[in-house]
């Protein structure tokens, strides 16, 4: 392990807000404060501030399957002291962990930048893919997650293949509007083979058997399988199966009956900035999960403990082309849990 920022931006430094208006700003972090970013409606944020508000929070990360498969541990820790993130790593199957220090909530992927690019740069277009959900078709995207609850780590799997990645990580506290501190730290997978692994470091060979496969699409639709997921700790499979498109995963419970059309109309009058008649859904809405971004032919595995209800899974990512996110093209998909 090591300590080893070698460039910071925050999103004050970058402007990235000057990108995008406020009320198309809807980024990743709605999964702590769902709607909130939209109009100010609800903050779905975390203890005391959101039953401040009155308003349930119920993270549905878990971590019982995922521990058993034996997979190493890749542990990264980001906040105000830095980042502390490995190196370098054999190629293979890793259990990643996510921690930030209260009162912040964190965010990793592991990026692959283009060739050439400046630190600087690399880490503002870091930043604008992670916070501002605008991706860039010449940077891959490996996958990753954000935590819910400051002190409480997030975890997923994933198989990493020889390259040098950018750890990207980011703090800040999970209120809207606050800053965002984005660092990246190079991490280089080495070959299997081509290196010693270090002492004491397993190498697990099997992938995880999966209970719920998530597939994104290049049509901008995510396919669940099997269509009534059961109850219980659950891991997802999450592949975005296209080659065009970045996605991320915001999964949140909706009441019984939602349809994606009634969310997608509920979210076109919020961006529209016309509020929909009567309590908008996106205020009736309990984040439970996300997946970070992922480019064409990645794979997370994330494990998900569901309790029996509705769920929504929508994708905010900016479509590089139009400017219009995705879910607004029809990127909503519910699903049934029981
Ligand atoms: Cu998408």
């Amino acid at each position: 392990m090591t300590l080893r920022p070698f460039s910071t931006l925050t999103r004050g430094q970058v402007g990235s807000d000057r990108h995008l208006s406020a009320s198309t700003r809807t980024t990743r972090r709605q999964i702590v404060t769902i709607g909130a970013a939209l109009a100010g409606l609800v903050a779905l944020g975390r203890d005391h501030h959101a039953a401040a508000q009155g308003m349930a929070v119920e993270t549905a990360f878990s971590e019982e399957k995922l521990r058993q498969l034996g997979y190493p541990a890749l542990d990264i820790t980001v906040g105000p002291d830095g980042v502390v993130a490995p190196s370098e790593l054999p190629e293979g199957w890793y259990l990643v962990s996510l921690s930030a220090p209260a009162p912040y909530v964190g965010y990793v992927d592991f990026m692959l930048p283009p060739d050439g690019l400046d630190i600087e740069t690399a880490t503002q277009q870091a930043l604008d893919a992670g916070s501002n959900d605008i991706t860039r078709m010449d940077w891959g995207y490996a996958g990753g997650t954000n935590t819910f609850d400051p002190d409480v780590p997030v975890r997923f799997a994933i198989h990493l293949a020889p390259g040098v990645y950018q750890v990207a990580a980011s703090y800040y506290l999970p209120d809207q509007g606050a800053e965002e501190v984005m660092t990246l730290s190079p991490l280089t997978i080495t070959a299997a083979g081509g290196g010693t692994p270090a002492a004491g470091t397993p190498v697990a060979v099997m992938a995880p058997t999966v209970d719920v496969r998530l597939e994104m699409t290049d049509d901008l639709r995510y396919i669940v399988t099997p269509d009534v997921v059961p109850s219980g700790p659950q891991i997802w499979e999450i592949a975005n199966t296209g080659t065009m498109h970045r996605h991320h995963v915001v999964m949140a419970r909706y009441p019984d009956g939602t349809t994606a059309e009634a969310i997608i109309a509920d979210m076109a009058a919020l961006f529209s900035g016309t509020p929909p008649a009567g309590e908008p859904l996106a205020a009736q809405a309990v984040g439970v999960a996300y997946a970070a971004l992922q480019s064409g032919g990645y794979t997370t595995y994330n494990e998900f403990d569901l309790s029996a209800g509705t769920y929504a899974l929508v994708c905010y990512i900016l479509n590089v082309q139009t400017g219009v996110p995705h879910l607004l093209d029809g990127m909503v998909t519910v699903f049934t849990v029981a």
